[in-house]
């Protein structure tokens, strides 16, 4: 994004994971690689956000261990502290109150029309809870209480920014300006790896473990999961999503982490079998990967470090967000 289309800008950058289940190479690929990129020239806000996971079912017991897992996630994937805001979202109370306000100039139609909401409430048909409904209003709240300008995600949450757009944009018509009108940055490959088990839907934290590579897996976890991996009946390595959704997305998979582009895989596995691109890329996942269980395991043992990282978080996430508040509380006729 440029200033005046001209000069490079530093850019606020906002983002989140939620801290249940267990981060997967499309998680990776879709979010944090580029929060990674984007913390080098930008001021970046990396969220925690667990009052989103409470929409889903969930073990209260376990959830503190899973937030301070997540820190450790992010730091092993390579979030830098020193660069990135890293907190836990129900640690800063702004984020539930703007929520509130946002959630009084959100039609219910929009929400109802959202693709996530309508996916889970059929996942999780026992569990069709309002935060569910409300869940893109949060996201909302999340994101424009820091003024973002770019908010990086996979394809699957692109909606969500778009609502969150809407919002921005309604609340500034009715209040007077407030808010940056935020942008989401998907990147230009791997916004949305699928499913190695059903590879025309995405892969998912909270599928069967064999539909996704964690990117924590172990060796032999990720050799039998991409052996096993769907492909199609045919023979030859060629990229077509619509005819070939399997071998389309391990190409995919392998051009991202091996820097190769898909054209020159298709050179290199000419005349190969699906079985011999699988046993390449299960190797090239088990290296690259492991700097990130070796990191997690280091980290695993700092838990004060940590801890102390996402408190440092809140602080600086506190002063950010509570200017902004102040200003809608103003604007919206509170004290
Ligand atoms: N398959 C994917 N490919 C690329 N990006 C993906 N993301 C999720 N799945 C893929 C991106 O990862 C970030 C994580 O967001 P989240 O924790 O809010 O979870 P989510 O979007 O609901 O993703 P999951 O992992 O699939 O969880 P469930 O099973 O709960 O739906 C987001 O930036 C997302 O776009």
């Amino acid at each position: 994004m440029t200033t005046r289309g001209l000069t490079p800008t530093i850019m606020k950058v906002f983002s989140g994971i939620q801290p249940t289940g267990a981060l997967h190479i499309g998680n990776y690929l879709g979010a944090i690689k580029q929060w990674v990129e984007l913390q080098e020239k930008n001021e970046c806000v990396f969220c925690i956000v667990d009052l989103h996971a409470l929409t889903s079912p969930y073990q209260p017991e376990t959830l503190q261990n899973l937030i301070l897992e997540k820190a450790i996630v992010y730091l092993a994937a390579g979030v830098n502290p020193e660069k990135a805001t890293i907190f836990v979202q129900s640690e800063v109370k702004e984020h539930s109150e703007l929520a509130w306000l946002l959630n009084t100039i959100t039609p219910i139609g929009d929400l109802n029309r959202m693709t996530q909401y309508k996916e889970k409430s059929k996942k999780f048909k026992q569990n069709v809870n309002a935060g569910l409904l409300n869940y893109p209003i949060l996201m909302a709240a999340d994101i424009l209480l820091y003024q973002t300008d770019i908010v990086p995600v996979g394809q699957d949450q692109k909606q969500h920014i778009e609502i969150t757009r809407t919002i921005a944009r309604k609340f500034n018509q009715k209040f007077g300006q407030t808010f940056k009108v935020p942008e989401a940055k998907l990147p230009n490959a791997g916004a949305k790896i699928m499913s190695l088990t059903q590879p025309t839907k995405k892969m998912s934290k909270t599928d069967p473990p064999e539909s996704r590579i964690g990117l924590f897996d172990e060796p032999e976890e990720i050799k039998a999961k991409i052996m096993k991996a769907v492909t199609d009946t045919g023979k030859t390595i060629k990229y077509n999503e619509k005819l070939k959704p399997g071998v389309s997305n391990l190409l995919t998979i392998y051009s991202l982490f091996s820097g190769k582009t898909v054209k020159e895989l298709e050179k290199k596995f000419k005349g190969k079998g699906y079985a011999e691109l699988k046993k390449s890329l299960s190797e090239l996942l088990i290296n690259s990967l492991e700097s990130f269980r070796r990191k997690k395991k280091e980290l695993l043992c700092r838990e004060v470090y940590v801890k102390e990282i996402l408190e440092q978080g809140r602080k600086r996430a506190q002063i950010i967000a509570s200017s902004t508040i102040a200003d809608v509380r103003k604007k919206m006729g509170l004290t």
